[in-house]
């Protein structure tokens, strides 16, 4: 996100969040699976795992104070089995873990792959590689301890030359393709596409940049029987003011991406909205955020979100149908959510 624009949004919230506490207003009591799905803290950039009959949802804890616009201090881990019911496992990690950020525990991602898992995650990088950069972190479980397993960035601001600001290098997302490759995608207006060596560490070979049409942030990657699809935060600035979510697909990791439009509005309150993607039990959902939580005198912010999930259908050509936010969320079964956007 730029930051005047940030800015620019953060007044607007703040006035609507001052508007909210002045009304009153708090999240109603709710169906047990309801949006948003976590209700006491405000947390954001959701991305889910699925291991076995569960699915391990990993997001940034978000701790801003009044008019803070950000402060993000550690990643958080909860699971499920039935999608109504989540379990709090707590704090997988903190930007202090990784001795060489300095702040910033910004988006994520998770996967398995040879008996561990491998956590990405954007942070801000010390004076030595000034801007954002991506951390890799491992464990033996998926709800952690991780510890940092390279002791350096995987990716700095350096090492994509050609982008014009210093948070370019944010949001990790990575898929295993059926070759057993790797491949990291990230980037804030330049999207960029790299394959990792097997060790998970390192950068195998170019990165290469596959920017999207109206590309802002939060790339996804998932695949969908032959289909590959790049799922991301978009911003036209020619006619919205907040993101939204838009996609491409593909028939190769490698390309050729065809953009496929819009898929969701914006979400309620937030000028950032972040997608994560999962199959889970014969069900595919859409998890995303929004800024309409209210805990206690502290209301929905650019830094104060909420992450959410909602039912996610694909028409018989592998595009994706339109996803309407919605309350309820997955409490109500398909096809009935009304429609919020
Ligand atoms: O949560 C911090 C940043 O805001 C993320 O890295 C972006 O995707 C946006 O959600």
């Amino acid at each position: 996100m730029g930051v005047g624009q940030a800015m620019l949004a953060a007044a607007a919230l703040t006035a609507l969040a001052l508007t909210n506490s002045a009304m009153g207003q708090t999240a109603p009591a709710a169906a047990p699976g309801a949006n948003p799905i976590v209700r006491d803290k405000f947390t954001a950039d959701p991305a889910p795992l699925v291991v076995g009959n569960k699915l391990y949802l990993y997001v940034g804890h978000d701790e801003a104070q009044r008019d803070e616009m950000f402060n993000m201090r550690e990643w958080l881990v909860y699971s499920t089995t039935d999608m109504r019911h989540w379990t709090d496992h707590g704090a997988i990690m903190k930007v202090a873990d990784f001795k060489w950020a300095e702040k910033d525990a910004w988006a994520s991602q998770v996967i398995q792959k040879n008996g561990k898992f491998w956590f990405y995650a954007a942070v801000e990088h010390d004076k030595t590689h000034p801007g954002k950069a991506i951390a890799v972190a491992v464990s033996d479980t998926p709800t952690g301890p991780f510890v940092d397993a390279k002791g350096s960035a995987l990716i700095t601001n350096q090492m994509t030359p050609k982008g014009t600001h210093s948070w370019e290098d944010i949001d990790p997302t990575v898929l295993t393709d059926d070759d057993g490759a790797t491949w990291i995608a990230w980037g804030n207006r330049q999207c960029y596409i790299a394959k990792l060596k097997p060790n998970m560490i390192e950068i195998d070979g170019p990165i290469t940049e596959i920017t999207p049409p109206h590309f802002e942030e939060g790339p996804w990657l998932h695949k969908r029987g032959s289909l590959y699809y790049l799922t991301y935060a978009s911003l036209d600035r020619s006619t919205h003011r907040d993101e939204r979510i838009s996609y491409a697909t593909a028939p190769s990791i490698n390309g050729p991406w065809t953009y496929r439009g819009e898929l969701t509005g914006s979400g309620k309150y937030s000028f950032t909205i972040h997608p994560g993607i999962a199959q889970f039990k014969g069900n595919w959902y859409l998890f995303l955020h929004n800024a309409a939580l209210v805990i206690g005198d502290l209301s929905g912010a650019i830094g104060r979100r909420a992450v959410t999930v909602e039912h996610l259908q694909y028409n018989a050509d592998g595009t994706m149908k339109p996803v309407f936010q919605t309350d309820a969320g997955v409490t109500v079964a398909l096809p009935g959510a009304a429609r919020r956007n």
